[in-house]
């Protein structure tokens, strides 16, 4: 069960258009799909857009639109960043596509056989804004306590279904599989939730009729709760092709944002185990972005989009950031000036000088042919093991979703390569006719420190990785499987390389809007 490496987003609601929170989250799960395809394995990674609910179908009435009108149109948007911002999905599951809303009735009708599903009346409060059901206890000061937004009062015969009955199996497993929530700080929130007692949770809705019909009573659509976790499995085909489902289920990861962590941990597993089915491997809650210290909103008109920043400074430096400057567990906080900091100091001059130079030396003195390597010193060998060690790091590095330390130590090794060109000074060896061998043995080197450099930051900077290695005169990078093209010395000596134009154009101080 489950070879296939299954990585997830959320499905993002369709009332806006992606900003930088919603494409952390997709580029943090491209990053680790890129990673697990150079490894070698095969997977799928699967994004898409939630597109029922009262606050679509709200969005859509204020424009006089009908909601699949509206989605429509959304969803072009969201097409349209992921492709920017160079996203690797392997699917794009929408909630109002018919292999969806099959799925999502033949599950909820299980469960209504099982008697996991049960016919009551709801009374209490809405937030729209949240798509959740809320008890007076939790509100606060009227409002809701997440987004502080007002709430609605609901007085409707809804169907439950009866978490209560799985609350504790759910902590049971939550307990014993301590990596099964992530981070710990957020595990240990999920569980007193738990503890302090689970109510059946009210999943169909009748005072409005943009969702999935229940197929045993028409007069309900769907909570949107409830149709959105399940696009998890139905994209995969559950319920119509058990074998590609089986390859591919349970999901070694699903990455989410905190404030939908309880969905994930506690109402989608006890779904999970209703039905008989394995739950996912891991579940990780990343913490919140905020710009310029506030949070993002509109009414503030601080919502930043990934076109904005993309257009200033290329997509492979929008990644970088996003993907060095904040750890991926807890809060962090957007700032033009950290961004262009990082872009002058670790692209343009770390690794865009590097590569200028090494290409340019190489085209000086051997005619941009790469030479023999030669036998190794010790300073070679140092390298080379340091790429090594690397490798493993970043393994266990991108098994945490340790984004930022992974990629300091790349630029570890970025630094270590600098400074082997200073120490190894290819200018004053190309003074002394005999010192050829020497020559050829640095300048080689050093490409060979560029071609690793390029398989480190291929998940993370896939365009910036394509580019190297095709100056480098190498095949698509694409087509590179580690370990075995991690081996240091893997550059042919012959190959033929070429300089161009700087991959990161120094950026004046500024320079960026804002800074
Ligand atoms: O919750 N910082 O969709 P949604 C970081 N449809 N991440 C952010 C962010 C920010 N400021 N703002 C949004 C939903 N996100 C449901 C999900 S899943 C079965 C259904 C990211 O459009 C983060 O991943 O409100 C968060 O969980 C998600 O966008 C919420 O997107």
């Amino acid at each position: 069960m489950g070879e296939v490496f299954y990585i997830t987003t959320p499905i993002y609601y369709v009332n806006d258009v992606p900003h930088i929170g919603t494409a952390y989250t997709t580029l943090a799960a491209d990053v680790i799909a890129r990673y697990h395809r150079l490894k070698g394995r095969e997977v799928f990674f699967l994004t898409g857009t939630d597109e029922h609910g009262q606050k679509v179908a709200q969005a859509a009435a204020e424009r006089h639109e009908s909601p699949q009108a509206w989605a429509d149109e959304m969803v072009s948007h969201f097409k349209e960043n992921w492709e920017l911002l160079n996203i690797s999905n392997d699917d794009f599951i929408r909630t109002t596509q018919n292999r969806h809303t099959q799925v999502a009735q033949l599950f909820i009708e299980r469960l209504k056989e099982s008697d996991d599903v049960y016919l009551g009346a709801y009374e209490g409060w809405y937030c729209v804004h949240d798509e959740s059901f809320l008890l007076s206890s939790q509100l606060k000061e009227g409002a809701c306590p997440d987004c502080n937004r007002p709430v609605e009062w609901v007085k409707e015969e809804n169907y439950f279904f009866r978490l209560s009955k799985y609350a504790d199996a759910v902590l049971k497993h939550i307990e014993e599989n301590p990596e099964f929530v992530q981070p710990e700080s957020r595990r240990n929130e999920v569980v007193s939730f738990i503890r302090s007692g689970l109510a059946d949770q009210s999943i169909s809705r009748t005072s409005f009729t943009w969702g999935i019909p229940l197929p045993f009573d028409a007069r309900h659509v769907m909570y949107v709760w409830f149709d959105a976790l399940l696009n998890y499995i139905s994209a995969i085909d559950f319920g119509s092709d058990s074998k590609r489902f089986e390859s591919v289920w349970p999901a070694d990861w699903h990455l989410v944002g905190k404030e939908i962590l309880r969905f994930h941990a506690v109402i989608w597993p006890a779904m999970l185990m209703a039905a008989g089915l394995p739950l996912p491997k891991r579940i990780f809650a990343h913490g919140w972005l905020t710009v310029e210290g506030q949070k993002m909103s509109k009414s503030l008109g601080n919502v930043v989009r990934p076109r904005d920043l993309v257009d200033e400074f290329g997509v492979d430096a929008y990644r970088y950031y996003f993907m060095r400057e904040f750890s991926f567990g807890v809060d962090g906080n957007f700032s033009r000036r950290t961004m262009l900091r990082r872009y002058n100091a670790e692209l343009a001059n770390d690794l865009g000088n590097l590569e200028s130079r090494v290409l340019t030396m190489v085209h000086k003195y051997r005619g941009g042919t790469a030479p023999e390597p030669g036998v190794p010193d010790r300073e070679e060998d140092t390298l080379a093991e340091r790429s090594e060690a690397l490798y493993r790091s970043l393994d266990s590095r991108l098994a945490d979703l340790s984004f930022n330390e992974a990629l300091t130590e790349v630029w570890e090794f970025v630094h270590a390569v600098n400074r082997y060109v200073d120490v190894s000074a290819p200018w004053a060896l190309a003074k002394d006719e005999t010192k050829a061998p020497e020559l050829d043995r640095v300048l080689y080197n050093s490409l060979e420190g560029l071609r690793q450099i390029a398989l480190f930051i291929a998940p993370f900077m896939p365009g910036t990785a394509e580019k190297i290695y095709e100056r480098l005169g190498l095949e698509a990078i694409s087509g590179s499987r580690l370990p075995d093209s991690g081996t240091w010395g893997g550059l042919p000596p012959g190959s033929s390389t070429t300089r161009a134009e700087a991959l990161f154009p120094r950026m004046a101080e500024g320079e960026a809007e804002g800074s």
